[in-house]
């Protein structure tokens, strides 16, 4: 094994052999390929096959889990997980990273710049050279730039690939404070509640945990390494884990207790936790006591949540709850509510994620072995840049929207909704950079209408997405095998750095970002193309600068790492990034923006007769919206189904695998019904990733139907994030 740039093979004949490989793969798959080359002459029979083995980072999520490419030939012909990423990805890689080659060979692959000749949305496309889609984007900046305000460029973006970080420093330096970043549809709420309480976003230590309660967190499915694994190590029963989801996913399946909670009421749940806890005298006095606030304050609270009342909110048993917390407080403090990720659940879910965050702290989980631990990364250089200066920006669109807006990455629905009604400014150009903003922002009508009021869009990526149909212009990136990324820290219960090198050219005309975004920033002016002029060698090279070792290894091994087991106790003694410098339980920051300071219940809408709650979530096999179009994916799972409880469609008169209609408040759609007593009477469930309106999808065009067409648009009005299980629908025949 050895990284690309040690090899023995000529680049001469590497890239000889990759383009002819290259024009084959376009029409069938890699074995096409392989068959083409041997019959080719290009491959000389006296001398052995040329092969590669090179480290890089899977792309497929946003764990970025380890990778050997095996290139053939100049082919990648298979991917395996990297041991040397032990740490973060336990050797694993999934479905998704194993059918990362097909991103490569994939016939629906953007290959050129497109122009759009006919209507938005009609999918007439004029193949462009990268001079004439370059200098229509610099143009139309320039031009809403001065017709409008700076600000009235917003720029959609979502991380995973190590290079957003170009993305979002464009739009620093063209001036537009506008970025919306993939948080708001995400763990906004969850980085707000936990920070509001730690000081920071705490890291599950979860292999090392006794107890474990999951709440929305679908890790067998829903794929956060190292967790996903972790979690399911049994040690001779010393292990529980307790799951509550109102779906039985395959988390449940693996979990030695499920409960069907009912939607939006985890927050009664933890809670009556603290409750019994409390009252039973349960908790971590000396922790309680040097390392936190606000426990009089707390105790006095608690007393109204009882498990007798949860039960009535939540339907999970008194007596079961009363036990759980009596187990848990004993396993303490190698126990864990596990905070999860996706926290874009309810409108109140800052305040749930805070309650979590109480519970883990008045029984000791922190800092220490099985428990929470403090967020960690390995630190690299910064990149500094200068950006210019404009004396007339306005302030973020959305700005004042919620009570803790992250100015890196603002609120979806709340800038959507003031787009919409031009307030305070109009929006009128959009840049988007590796998001669907028409499949994961809820209400894709709201987010048509909003394409609609622009002067001008561009979207980079790598396949046709929704929102690339919906594009003036759309440039493509070399995917990520094809690409040389920064190296980035990743964060865990043991840190790691990694990177991307190139396992192959990239293919036809695609194009690393920072390309584009210096090719960009070359035609919007001197003082914008000062602050990009590197190459990304040079970029790396500034990275490590402190510490070029992380190079080195990233290049032989694919990975750096300082120590192979968590660290404990880094705390102890120092103050968190907390106004009072500990754990608040209470939280006085919160009562001074007239928020509570200490978690309030509120019971969720109740679902109106004759409706369902629309649930969505995880599966597997594919990453958000996204991978759906994968061939090797889509041979998995064709399509997605509606979930319906076999009570509910003995009512409705529905059977199993017939198509149904599907109705919200503001939007409508058809897909094949699922029978099954995975799910709750009172709600249904449709997996993410179909229904798609681009026609660039071979694979899943007219297949299944849209969630983001239903979520009607609601958020927290703490953190922004969306709360997209607030929405109920109809179910009839279609
Ligand atoms: N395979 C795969 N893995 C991924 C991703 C992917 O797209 N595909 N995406 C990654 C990303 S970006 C994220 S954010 C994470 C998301 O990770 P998770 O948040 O764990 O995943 P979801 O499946 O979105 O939601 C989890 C579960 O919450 C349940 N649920 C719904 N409402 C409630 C409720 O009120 N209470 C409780 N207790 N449960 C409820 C749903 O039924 C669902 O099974 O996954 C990451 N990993
Ligand atoms: N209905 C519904 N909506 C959701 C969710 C849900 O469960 N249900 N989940 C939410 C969550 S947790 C998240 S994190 C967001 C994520 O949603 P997004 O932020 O939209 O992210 P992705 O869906 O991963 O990818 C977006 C785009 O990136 C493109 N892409 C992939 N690789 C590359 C690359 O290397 N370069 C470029 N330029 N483009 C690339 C893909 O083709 C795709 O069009 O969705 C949120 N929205
Ligand atoms: S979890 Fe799967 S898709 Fe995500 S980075 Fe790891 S291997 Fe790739
Ligand atoms: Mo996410």
């Amino acid at each position: 094994m050895s990284s690309l740039r040690t090899k023995n093979l000529s680049r001469r004949r590497f890239i000889g052999l990759s383009s002819c490989a290259l024009t084959t793969a376009l029409v069938g798959s890699q074995v096409t390929v392989l068959k083409a080359l041997a019959k080719s002459g290009d491959v000389s029979h006296t001398t052995p096959l040329p092969t590669q083995d090179v480290f890089t980072s899977c792309g497929m999520c946003v764990n970025k889990c380890g990778v050997i490419a095996r290139v053939r030939d100049g082919v990648i012909h298979k991917l395996d997980p990297n041991p040397n990423f032990f740490a973060k990805s336990r050797a694993m890689l999934c479905a998704r990273g194993n059918a990362g080659t097909k991103v490569v060979y994939d016939p629906d692959r953007l290959k050129y710049p497109l122009i759009r000749v006919g209507a938005r949305g009609e999918g007439k496309w004029r193949r462009a050279g990268w001079g004439e889609a370059l200098d229509l984007v610099a143009k139309n900046m320039n031009e809403i730039a001065e017709k409008y305000n700076r600000a009235s460029m917003m720029f959609a973006s979502t991380e995973g690939t190590f290079s957003e970080h170009f993305f979002l420093q464009l739009a620093e330096c063209y001036g537009s404070p506008n970025t919306l970043r993939h948080p708001t549809l995400c763990l906004s709420s969850n980085i707000q509640g936990f920070a509001a309480t730690f000081g920071t976003n705490p890291t599950p230590d979860v292999r090392n945990a006794d107890y474990i309660i999951m709440s929305g967190a679908n890790r067998a499915e829903a794929l956060i390494t190292p967790d996903s694994i972790d979690m399911l190590k049994g040690d001779g029963g010393r292990r529980k884990l307790i799951y509550l989801d109102p779906r039985f996913t395959k988390t449940a399946a693996k979990a030695d207790e499920w409960y069907p909670i009912k939607p939006g009421t985890d927050m009664a749940f933890i809670l009556a936790l603290i409750n019994v806890i409390i009252t039973e005298g349960l908790y971590d006095d000396d922790f309680i006591e040097e390392q936190t606030v606000g426990f009089a304050e707390l105790q006095a609270h608690i007393q109204q949540y009882t498990p007798e009342w949860a039960e009535k909110e939540c339907e999970i048993p008194a007596r079961q709850i009363r036990r759980i917390a009596n187990e848990f407080a004993n396993a303490a403090p190698k126990a864990v509510y596990y905070q999860g990720r996706r926290s874009s659940f309810f409108s109140n879910d800052t305040q749930m994620r805070r309650a979590m965050a109480i519970l883990n702290a008045i029984v000791g989980s922190w800092d220490t072995e099985g428990g929470l631990l403090p967020n960690q990364k390995i630190a690299l250089n910064k990149h500094d840049f200068l950006a210019p200066w404009y004396d007339d920006v306005h302030e973020r669109l959305d700005k004042g929207g919620a009570a803790y807006l992250s100015e890196k990455d603002g609120s979806w629905p709340i800038f959507r909704e003031r787009a919409l009604v031009a307030e305070p400014y109009p929006i009128k150009g959009m840049m988007v950079y590796k998001q669907n903003v028409l499949v994961s922002v809820p209400d894709r009508a709201k987010s048509l209408a909003l394409m609609k009021q622009m002067d001008f869009i561009c979207t980079i990526d790598i396949t046709m997405s929704d929102t690339a149909w919906y594009s003036d212009v759309v440039l493509p990136e070399a995917t990520y095998l094809e690409r040389l990324d920064p190296p980035e820290g990743l964060a865990g219960p043991v840190p790691v750095v990694a990177f991307r090198q190139p396992c192959v050219e990239a293919m036809f005309e695609s194009k690393p970002n920072l390309w584009i975004m210096q090719q960009i920033a070359k035609r919007l002016g001197s003082e914008i193309y000062a602050t990009f002029d590197f190459s990304m060698e040079e970029h790396i090279d500034h990275l490590v600068k402190k510490n070029p070792q992380i190079l080195t290894d990233l290049r032989n091994k694919g990975v750096y790492i300082e120590k192979t087991e968590p660290e404990y106790g880094r705390f102890t003694g120092k103050r968190l990034r907390t106004r009072s410098g500990k754990i608040e339980l209470y939280s006085a920051k919160y009562a001074k923006k007239g928020l509570d300071p200490l978690p309030v219940y509120r019971s969720p809408e109740p679902v109106p007769v004759n409706k369902y709650r629309l649930l969505v979530g995880r599966h597997a096999y594919f990453t958000h919206g996204t991978t759906a179009n994968n061939a090797y994916l889509h041979d998995i799972m064709p399509e997605n189904s509606l979930w319906l409880n076999p009570r509910e469609a003995k009512k409705l008169g529905l059977r199993n695998g017939q198509r149904v209609k599907v109705k919200s408040a503001v939007g409508e759609e058809r897909l094949k019904l699922e029978v099954t007593e995975k799910i709750r009477p009172d709600s249904v469930y449709m997996a993410h990733g179909f229904g798609v309106l681009s026609k660039g999808l071979s694979n899943i065009k007219g297949v299944g139907g849209s969630d983001a067409a239903l979520i009607e648009s609601k958020y927290c009005p703490i953190s922004g994030n969306a709360a997209m299980h607030e929405t109920f629908v109809e179910i009839s025949p279609a």
